[in-house]
């Protein structure tokens, strides 16, 4: 029987098949290979009156490993306008790390009850020539959720972003539950701890979704090399630098600089630049 894994809890996967939940347990032979069954999986299990058999992983489109989560075709990029106010350099490098994963981002700012019109528009500017969606929501009373919910269909979507941005309080309003549970910036930082902790797909419209804790770095290793190939808004122009393989850096000629502040925003490129600086010097550490 085929299905999904949407759960794993100490050793036991939990898999969304059409029969409805499965409790199952992985092969050894998993074990043994080395390989780690991921929710988001797709599966086929073995029923079995003694217990119910993980038998086989389907091949994955995508591996995210924070969230710790596989076939995720889109995520949902959540920041607050305010409280917390956006970092832009963690936005950044979600973007670059979703791109890299093949993950389609659609950039969701929330509590714009906080924000003024002018601020909004400057965050469309900041992102031009993108294509990156971009949606102004308030989760908390639930305006302008429709497109994110239309779009879930067909998709593994993950909610991503920083603590206290609004991720589970979206997620419930999506769901129409109270599935996850919500906090204060206030209460939180009390604690010391973040709200959400653990991975689990939710249903929501014929679709699946998953929650994560607010965290703050996303895989941002690579050859300093590929990373132009994470920023949409240089496909355009890249094959019209005077040098084949330019890296938009100092190279003479270079059409990709010539667009900065026109049809390539310059709070991007600037974080372009950044990256690819950091990605050279890591790389110079691990030789
Ligand atoms: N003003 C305003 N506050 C909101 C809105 N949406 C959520 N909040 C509040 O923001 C706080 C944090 O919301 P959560 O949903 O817990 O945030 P989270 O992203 O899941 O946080 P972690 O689980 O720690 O990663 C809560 O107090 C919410 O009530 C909104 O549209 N406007
Ligand atoms: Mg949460
Ligand atoms: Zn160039």
């Amino acid at each position: 029987m085929e299905g999904i894994i949407v759960k794993g809890i100490a050793g036991f996967y939990y898999v969304k098949t059409e029969n409805g939940i499965l409790e199952c347990k992985a092969r050894g032979i998993f074990r043994k290979n080395n390989v780690t069954p991921m929710v988001g999986d797709r599966v086929t299990v073995i029923p079995a009156a003694e217990g119910n058999i993980l038998d086989k992983i389907h091949e994955r489109s995508s591996e995210l490993v924070r969230p710790f989560v596989a076939n995720v075709s889109q995520a949902y990029v959540v920041f607050a306008m305010r409280n917390p106010d956006i970092n832009f350099d963690m936005l950044n490098k979600f973007l670059v790390s979703l791109e890299k994963n093949h993950i389609r981002p659609v950039l969701v700012f929330n509590k714009s009850d906080l924000a003024e019109d002018e601020e909004m528009t400057k965050l469309r500017d900041d992102f031009v020539g993108t294509g990156y969606e971009i949606l102004f929501i308030e989760a908390k009373s639930g305006a302008g959720l429709d497109e994110l919910f239309n779009q879930l269909k067909g998709n593994i979507t993950v909610l991503c972003g920083p603590s206290g941005a609004g991720k589970s309080t979206l997620l419930n309003k999506l769901s129409g539950s109270d599935k996850m549970e919500t906090g204060d910036i206030s209460v939180r930082l009390n604690r010391g701890k973040h709200t959400t902790r653990h991975s689990e797909l939710i249903e929501v419209n014929d679709a699946l979704l998953v929650d994560t804790p607010g965290f703050s770095s996303m895989d941002f290793t690579m050859d300093a090399h590929e990373l132009k190939d994470y920023f949409p808004e240089f496909y355009e122009f890249e094959g019209e630098c005077r040098f084949n393989g330019c890296n938009h850096n100092h190279e003479p000629g270079c059409r990709v600089k010539e667009e900065v502040g026109k049809n390539i925003s310059k709070a991007r490129y600037d974080y372009y630049v950044r990256y690819y600086n950091e990605l050279i010097e890591e790389n110079k550490r691990k030789w």
